[in-house]
């Protein structure tokens, strides 16, 4: 999974994405405005992937992993004639965007906008993005209207829901409504997946606050689904990355902070885009893996490999819970708490699964 770290200029971008990823990339107190963009991989934090460790004792332990993209470049104006180049391109790879919203007040860090208002900066970048998707929707209707008009008559059965599908998008981007709102089908989502629509993507509104800066995200005006809205103490996040778990956590306490930056912004997306972790155990290797929420088994196989989906005959599952009750696998399989289940199972979150397959001829 892919994360987009977008926001004004001097939102605090980086230093969020270093709060998040425990690099160290320096930050600027003037921002140059320019696209840039910075990535890093980092695992996901999940206390069961340790236990399982210390249960199995692997060779190798493999956490599911997260990328973060700093996407720098975004401001008013930006989409007017349609988003360009690379610019457009990160920002339609990414699954989801965290969305950095200046709270902290400072003399020797200029606004673009001169004022901290959160809901204003909110509004020019949710502005820029229907503008963006507007403009990508109404050159695609050019298209499929073209195409009619060319084939005529024999086109109308596979073009006519498209145009159905975008004069649908144009209606809602046109009253301001990200495309997020939308109820698509899961069919309609996936023949968008191509179009990388930016106000389609779930959005994490990340406040960035001062040191002890009190804020609350309900303040903001946002009702929209597939939208969260939490606060991050960056500056100090981003300090707290850098120490050891020790001072980690005394700096924490001291400045009420329960719960890591990457964990919470992690836990977050994985809520917001309804993935849940299932494990693979074994004397060589621990591992999580990620998957949606409503998963079949054998989806959940193809995340490891093609072969295994491709070749699916049953997965042998055990419940994480299960088995920390348990103690050990003998002392789950004596409880009959170890299934044997079939194509129709459905995954559930912290399912140990072992994929029985034929494999490829
Ligand atoms: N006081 C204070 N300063 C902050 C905070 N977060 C960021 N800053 C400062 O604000 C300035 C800009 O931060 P960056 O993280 O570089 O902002 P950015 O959004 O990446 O900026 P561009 O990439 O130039 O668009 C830097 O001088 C940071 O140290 C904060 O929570 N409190
Ligand atoms: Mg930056």
């Amino acid at each position: 999974m892919r994360l987009g770290i977008i926001g004004l200029p001097n939102s605090g971008k980086t230093t969020i994405f270093n709060a998040l990823t425990g690099q160290d990339l320096e930050t600027a107190a003037v921002s140059s405005g320019q696209f840039e963009v910075h990535t890093a991989v980092v695992n996901v934090p999940d206390a069961r992937i340790d236990k399982l460790t210390a249960m199995y004792n692997p060779k190798k332990t493999i956490y599911a992993t997260i990328t973060f993209a700093d996407i720098a470049g975004m401001d008013k104006g930006i989409s007017e004639g349609g988003l360009k180049g690379q610019f457009r391109n990160e920002l339609q790879q990414v699954d989801g965007l965290v969305h950095v919203i200046r709270a902290f007040e400072s003399a020797s860090v200029p606004h673009p906008y001169e004022t901290v208002d959160p809901q204003r900066d909110l509004n020019i970048i949710d502005g820029e993005f229907i503008i963006s998707d507007l403009i990508s929707v109404e050159n695609r209707l050019q298209k499929l209207n073209d195409e009619l008009r060319i084939k005529g008559k024999k086109a109308e059965g596979e073009v006519g829901p498209q145009i159905e599908l975008m004069n649908r998008l144009k209606a809602a981007l046109e009253e301001e409504t990200p495309l997020r709102d939308l109820d698509l089908t899961a069919d309609e989502v996936k023949s968008l997946r191509g179009y990388g629509f930016l106000s389609l993507k779930p959005v994490i509104l990340v406040f960035n606050a001062g040191d002890g800066q009190q804020v609350d995200p309900a303040l903001l005006d946002y009702p929209h689904k597939n939208a969260y809205a939490t606060v991050l103490q960056g500056k100090l996040e981003a300090e707290i990355a850098q120490l050891d778990a020790e001072g980690a956590e005394m700096f924490m306490a001291e400045f009420g902070i329960t719960e890591r930056s990457a964990a919470k912004v992690i836990r977050l997306s994985y809520e917001l885009m309804r993935i849940q972790s299932f494990f693979t155990v074994g004397e060589d290797e621990v591992r999580a893996w990620s998957v949606a929420v409503g998963a079949t088994a054998p989806e959940a196989a193809g995340t490891i490999h093609s072969d295994l989906q491709r070749g699916f005959i049953r997965a042998e599952v055990m419940a994480y819970a299960d088995l920390i009750a348990a103690g050990s696998e003998a002392a789950i399989k004596a409880a009959g708490k170890f299934r044997l289940e079939g194509k129709e199972y459905v995954v559930k979150d912290g399912d140990i699964l072992n994929i029985r397959f034929s494999p490829a001829k």
